[in-house]
C-alpha cells in the first residue's frame, strides 16, 4: 500500500478541493477505506459550500480563458495529459484495486480505458464539424458552428473511479469546457491522484488553474450545490436510478442540460444455436468481473429450455474455479465488493429470490477466516427464477446472476426488454435470422447490443449508455462530443436585398 501511494507522491498533502492546487477544507473528515483488508489508504477534511464556491469561480474564469484556446491545442494538452497518464499507469491501476477492490489487470484496465480516451479526444479536437447548409435565400450562406459550453459537472460512482470521469473530462476538455468533479467518496483517492497528474500538465503549458477541479463533500452541501448551479450548463452523472432521478429532476428545474448513466439490468440470450463455450466466458466475465459492480455487469441469462441445463452446469463448473481474494495479487479473478453495506444488499436480495420462489444454484455466501474476515468477500451466486419474479427486475450491484428459460427467440426478447433499465444486451447464436431479429427495431430496446460477446467491457469508440431508467445519457465515443458544445446556426446575408424566409413580405416605404 505505502508503495503505491509514495510512487504516486499520494500519501499526504492533498485535500478535498481544488483546481490546480489544494484549497483547504472545513468540512468533517473522510476516510478512504480499502475494501481489501479494510485499512484506512487515505483521509480528507471535506469541502463545505465555500470551498465549492471558490472551485466554481475558478473553474467559471477558467472557461473564459480555455474557450478561446483552439481545439486542437487543447487536443494536445489532453494529449500530454494521456501521455503522463500511460506513464503512471501501473501505479494508478494499483490505487484503484486498493481503493476500489477490483483486480488489479481490471483496475489497469480501467486506466487503459482513460488513455484510449484521451487518444481519441486528441483526434476528436481536429474533427468537430459542423454542417452547412444551402440557405433558401439568395445570397446567404448558412451554417452550424459548436462554441464551447462552460463549466462541467461530472459526479461519478466508486466502480469506474478513472474511465467514466475520463469520458468526460477528456472529451468535455477538447470541446473547451471546463470540469468539476465530484468523485464517489468511497474512491476519492484515485480522483485526487488523477488530478495532481493532470495539474502538472496545465501548469507546465502556463495555462491557469480550475480546467480540471475536483470537490468532494456532503450531497447536499457539494452534490446539491453543483446539480442546482446555473453557472453549469452540463452535469453528467453516473450512478443507481434513484440518484439519477434526482440529479435529472433538479436540473431540469433549472432547465439545465444532463447526461444520466443510471442502473442496468443486462441480459445475455443464449440460443440453441449458440457456441456454448463462448458464451460461458463472456457470462463468466461479465457475471463475476469486477465482483459483479459494473453498470454493465451481466445479471440475466435467459436460455433455451433445451440448453438451459447444460449451460447451468457449464457456468456452475466455471464458478467453482474462480479464485477468490486479494485483488492485488496474481491470479485472482475476484477480489471484495465495496463495503460491508453491499454485501448486506446482495444477502436481502438472495432472501428475496428464495422467498419468491427462485432456487440458489451456486454460491451467495459470505466468505469467513482470514482476509475474508473484513465481511467484503463473498462467492459469486447463481440463482434459477422466473422472468417475472420483482427481484428480477431489480439491479443489485453485487455478483447475482439469474438464470430464465425461453421457448421462442421473439419470448426471449420480450424477457430482456421487460426490465425497467436499458443498458447492455446481449445474444449467442450462430443463427443470421436470430441475431438480426435481436438487433432489429423489434429487438433489444438497450442502448448496447452485441452479439456473440458479453454485455460488459464495451470500447470507448462507441456512445456507451441506455435507454429507459438507465437514464438516456451517452458518453466516450462516436459523436458525444456534441452534448458537450453550444450548436449556433449562422446565417449571413451577402446579397444587399433583405428577403426574408417562407417568401414573406413585409415592406414599408422609408
Ligand atoms: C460502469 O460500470 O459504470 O463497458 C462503466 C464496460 C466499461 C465501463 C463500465 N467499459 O463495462
Amino acid at each position: 500500500m505505502d508503495v503505491i501511494l509514495e510512487a504516486l507522491d499520494m500519501k499526504t498533502g492533498y485535500t478535498a478541493a481544488g483546481g490546480g492546487s489544494w484549497i483547504p477544507c472545513r468540512g468533517d473528515e473522510l476516510e478512504s477505506v480499502s475494501p481489501i483488508d479494510g485499512r484506512v489508504i487515505g483521509r480528507v477534511r471535506k469541502a463545505t459550500r465555500k470551498e465549492y464556491e471558490q472551485v466554481v469561480d475558478q473553474a467559471a474564469t477558467a472557461f473564459h480563458h480555455w474557450r478561446m484556446v483552439p481545439a486542437p491545442v487543447r487536443g494536445d494538452i489532453v494529449r500530454q495529459i494521456g501521455d503522463a497518464m500511460r506513464r503512471r499507469k501501473s501505479e494508478l491501476g494499483a490505487l484503484v484495486s486498493l481503493e476500489n477492490g477490483k483486480i488489479l489487470a481490471e483496475g489497469e484496465g480501467e486506466v487503459q480505458e482513460m488513455i484510449d480516451m484521451a487518444d481519441f479526444a486528441v483526434g476528436q479536437s481536429r474533427m468537430l464539424y459542423g454542417l452547412s447548409m444551402h440557405s433558401e435565400r439568395p445570397g446567404h450562406r448558412m451554417y452550424e458552428q459548436w462554441h464551447p459550453l462552460g463549466p462541467v459537472g461530472v459526479i461519478t460512482a466508486f466502480n469506474f473511479p478513472v474511465a467514466v470521469w475520463s469520458w468526460n473530462a477528456m472529451i468535455g476538455l477538447i470541446c473547451g469546457d471546463t470540469l468539476i468533479w465530484k468523485p464517489s467518496s468511497k474512491t476519492f483517492l484515485t480522483a485526487l491522484a488523477l488530478l495532481k497528474i493532470a495539474w502538472q500538465i496545465f501548469r507546465d503549458n502556463d495555462l491557469p488553474e480550475g480546467i480540471l477541479s475536483v470537490v468532494i463533500g456532503d450531497r447536499e452541501d457539494v452534490g446539491g450545490a453543483l446539480i442546482d448551479d446555473s453557472r453549469i450548463p452540463l452535469i453528467s452523472a453516473t450512478g443507481s436510478t434513484a440518484m439519477g432521478q434526482h440529479v435529472g429532476k433538479r436540473v431540469a428545474a433549472r432547465l439545465g442540460r444532463s447526461i444520466l448513466e443510471l442502473g442496468g439490468n443486462n441480459a445475455v440470450i443464449v440460443t440453441p444455436k449458440a457456441d456454448l463455450d463462448l458464451a460461458v466466458r463472456a457470462i463468466l466475465f461479465g457475471a463475476v468481473g469486477t465482483a459483479g459492480q459494473r453498470c454493465t455487469s451481466t445479471r440475466r441469462v435467459i436460455a433455451h429450455r433445451d440448453v438451459f441445463d447444460r449451460l447451468a452446469q457449464a457456468l456452475i463448473q466455471a464458478y467453482r474455479q474462480v479464485p477468490i481474494g486479494d485483488p492485488l495479487v496474481d491470479g485472482t479473478l475476484m477480489g471484495p465488493l465495496i463495503d460491508r453495506q453491499a454485501v448486506d444488499t446482495m444477502q436481502l436480495a438472495i432472501q428475496q429470490i428464495t422467498s419468491e420462489g427462485g432456487t440458489i444454484l451456486w454460491g451467495g455466501r459470505v466468505l469467513a477466516g482470514g482476509l475474508y474476515d473484513t465481511g467484503t468477500y463473498v462467492s459469486p451466486c447463481i440463482a434459477d427464477v422466473r422472468p417475472d419474479m420483482p427481484i428480477v427486475a431489480r439491479e443489485t450491484f453485487a455478483p447475482i446472476l439469474y438464470l430464465m428459460r425461453y421457448d421462442t427467440i421473439a419470448a426471449a426478447i420480450d424477457i430482456n426488454n421487460q426490465v425497467p433499465q436499458g443498458l447492455t444486451s446481449a445474444i449467442f447464436t450462430t443463427d443470421l435470422r436470430e441475431a438480426e431479429q435481436f438487433l432489429s427495431h423489434a429487438g433489444s430496446d438497450h442502448g448496447i447490443a452485441n452479439v456473440n460477446l458479453g454485455t460488459s467491457g464495451a470500447e470507448i469508440g462507441g456512445a456507451f449508455g441506455g435507454e429507459k431508467e438507465t437514464g438516456g445519457g451517452r458518453e466516450a465515443g462516436s459523436d458525444v462530443w456534441k452534448t458537450y458544445m453550444r450548436r449556433q446556426t449562422a446565417t449571413i446575408n451577402w446579397s444587399g436585398q433583405l428577403p426574408l424566409a417562407q417568401g414573406i413580405r413585409f415592406d414599408v416605404k422609408i
